[in-house]
């Protein structure tokens, strides 16, 4: 099959030849009204469409003068007040079909709007559809390290670094093309853990690749982001300290901040993990998060640039004997008291759960909770606690979960999606982000069905509005084959993915019972006596957190009614249970089971569904790129081996814990 040939997938812009389009004519001639051809994304945009038509409907675009064209693909700059930036219009009327924007992003984007149109094999003739982007960023964040190693990487080396060097080539470019046709406008493209070699990327040993870097995604309407070592300052400039508020400090990131203007114009800015696992920050220096978050947003004012500044800080060498300390509190009591004390270029980032991106959290009180300050969700499609890849998750559902929930910041407009858009409070620096799940790997995601969370996500962040279904769908079609049966087959795996990775799993929203520090395969007290505040607490008579009232209080960092639904046991949702309450093997559930049955019989449900996961993937062979289909079949072999052995551990466990057996009687260890 063709896709052997391939140096590197080209994923869901594969362009794979159409037999019988029925719109081809639509797709012969273009011309372009009141944008400039020369500029660098209108240049790519056109470039991409003649590759797209070519491909996929081996014909030949032509450009044709403006006016002259009665049919053809017409692209113009309008003043309609509908249309946002980076937003679009397609319509068609009498073989005219119109892609109307207001800036260059929105062409680059109308064109790939309208090359998934066809590559869906869906007509263009009288569509109608206006488009614009739900967040103002929507960003990638990379843990890419210099020497090419990826934390939390599952699909091979970076694309960006190695040896200490910067790669840029034929796949930077791919790359660019593929994050800009899903809408991404913003790229961070080193670890936030930012450690020896990296702290230099903001000097001239580096700026002139990294500007080479900046200039390749300009032309497809992306912004080039730096993670900084917050103590650069000692660590490169040879200072005696990071103080946000010492003037040495100050200059030396001034003299830094001008030096990559200088080069890189078009700059997007920092992002900053500090005070956290064991990163320097201000605490160090006896001043507030918002104190050295600002110090950087002063710096960067003058030159339109924005600081990122994650909230992930908590205490990491707890004491497991103590009950009091919860690390779910941190990001809110670290946070909450400095709300409003944030410059406007300054965004919080924060991620969707209080723990780290388990199968299953309740969302981020922060989010919301903070009212006066931007935010910015931070979800996470690299699987680092959802099966490396390895194990199919497809993750958009629970992304539209995490949207769609309630905070009660407001009596209307308070959803996350309203916060992180700026509807509730009317912020501008706000959005989306995603540690991103890319590598070297010949098919960038490790495992090809992980691509439908690499493409799920920009869509997601371009409109909240599409549900997950619809974004599998588009991404089957686009990537593996439109034929129904594969739709409809591969569609259905990938949404009902999460809950069955989450069913053999940790159950009922308690996370963690990994591996300790790999995080991949079932180690049930793994991190249960260790100092990074991660404990299930499990004893012979239950298991899960106290989180209430009578527990460590962290419910009433909820706003009414969230706070008291979590609170009490009865209308805790049944899938956070032990993130909230410590409850006992014998406990009803709404089903009728017991606490302790639940968990065995949706650890059995879990590895049968693997089973007909694969049997499912199995009966699509032939219609799909073989090379696909045996790469994913081997990584389903692991995925169920996975599943067992977390389903044996986990099951084995709580037997021996609680006393208590299977009523089905099914082989316990
Ligand atoms: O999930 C944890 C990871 C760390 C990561 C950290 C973070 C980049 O285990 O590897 O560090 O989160 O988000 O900063």
């Amino acid at each position: 099959m063709e896709r052997n040939k391939e140096k590197w997938s080209q994923l869901w812009l594969r362009y794979e030849k159409k037999e019988n389009y029925r719109d081809t004519e639509l797709c012969k001639y273009y011309f372009i009204d009141g944008f400039k051809k020369e500029h660098p994304v209108i240049h790519n945009a056109i470039a991409e469409w003649k590759l797209g038509v070519r491909r996929m409907l081996d014909q030949v675009v032509e450009e044709v003068e403006t006016g002259k064209a009665k049919k053809g693909l017409q692209i113009t700059l309008t003043t309609d007040g509908t249309i946002k930036n980076g937003g679009y219009r397609v319509s068609e009327k009498e073989g005219l079909l119109r892609l109307e924007a207001v800036d260059e992003s929105g062409v680059l984007y109308g064109v790939f709007h309208i090359l998934r149109t066809i590559a869906q094999e869906k007509a263009l003739a009288g569509c109608n559809e206006l488009c614009n982007p739900a967040n103002p960023i929507r960003i990638f964040n990379h843990w890419d390290n210099m020497d090419g190693s990826i934390e939390r990487g599952y699909s091979g080396k970076s694309f960006f670094f190695e040896d200490a060097k910067i790669l840029l080539n034929e796949r930077t470019q791919d790359y660019a093309r593929m994050v800009a046709s899903i809408g991404i406008n913003a790229v961070v493209i080193n670890n936030v853990n930012v450690l020896a070699e990296a702290s230099w990327l903001v000097t001239d040993r580096y700026l002139k690749e990294l500007s080479a870097i900046a200039d390749l995604f300009y032309g497809y309407g992306i912004k080039l982001f730096l993670c900084i070592d917050f103590a650069a300052s000692i660590t490169v400039g040879g200072m005696e300290t990071a103080d946000p508020f010492a003037a040495e400090n100050i200059h030396w990131w001034e003299k830094v901040v001008k030096n990559i203007y200088d080069k890189i114009p078009n700059f997007g800015g920092f992002m900053i993990k500090a005070d956290s696992e064991g990163r320097p920050g201000p605490f160090t220096y006896g001043r507030t998060q918002a104190d050295g978050a600002n110090m950087f947003g002063d710096i960067l004012k003058p030159y339109g640039g924005i600081v990122i500044w994650r909230c992930f800080v908590y205490n990491c060498k707890q004491d497991w004997r103590d009950y009091k300390t919860d690390r779910a509190r941190a990001g809110y009591d670290n946070f909450i008291e400095t709300d409003g004390n944030y410059r406007e270029n300054v965004i919080l980032q924060i991620k969707n759960g209080p723990m780290d991106f388990q199968i299953r959290e309740p969302i981020s009180p922060l989010l919301g909770g903070l009212k006066k300050t931007n935010q910015m969700l931070e979800v996470q499609i690299a699987q680092e606690y959802t099966g490396h890849q390895i194990d199919v998750c497809y993750l958009i559902p629970m992304f539209k979960e995490i949207l769609n929930f309630k905070t009660g910041c407001c009596k209307e407009n308070d959803s996350v999606a309203d916060i992180i858009s700026g509807i509730t409070f009317g912020q501008q620096n706000c959005g989306m982000a995603a540690v991103i799940n890319t590598g070297n790997d010949k098919n960038w995601t490790g495992n090809d069905l992980a691509a439908a969370n690499l493409y799920g996500f920009g869509r997601l962040a371009y409109n909240m509005n599409l549900s997950a279904e619809e974004i599998a769908e588009e991404w089957i079609r686009m990537t593996l084959s439109n034929d129904s049966e594969v739709v409809d087959k591969v569609k259905t795996i990938l949404l009902q993915s999460r809950e069955t990775y989450e069913k053999y799993t940790s159950p009922l929203g308690i996370g963690w019972m990994v591996v300790c520090h790999e995080h991949y395969g079932p180690s049930v007290d793994g991190y249960e006596y260790s100092p990074w505040g991660t404990y299930h607490r499990a004893d012979h008579w239950g298991i899960g957190v106290d989180r209430t009232d009578k527990g460590t209080g962290y419910v009433r960092q909820y706003y009414e009614p969230n706070a008291s639904m979590y609170n009490d046991i009865e209308s805790c949702p049944e899938e956070l249970l032990l993130f909230f309450h410590h409850v006992p093997y014998t406990y009803q559930l709404k089903t009728g089971k017991t606490l302790i049955q639940h968990i065995y019989d949706t650890h059995f449900e879990g590895v049968s569904e693997v089973e007909e996961m694969i049997a499912s993937w199995e009966s699509i062979r032939g219609k799909i790129a073989e090379e696909v289909y045996t790469l994913v079949r081997t990584r389903f072999d692991m995925q169920l081996a996975n599943a067992k052995e977390w389903r044996d551990q986990v099951n084995s466990y709580f037997y021996r814990k609680s006393g208590i057996g299977d009523e089905k009687n099914r082989r316990i260890y």
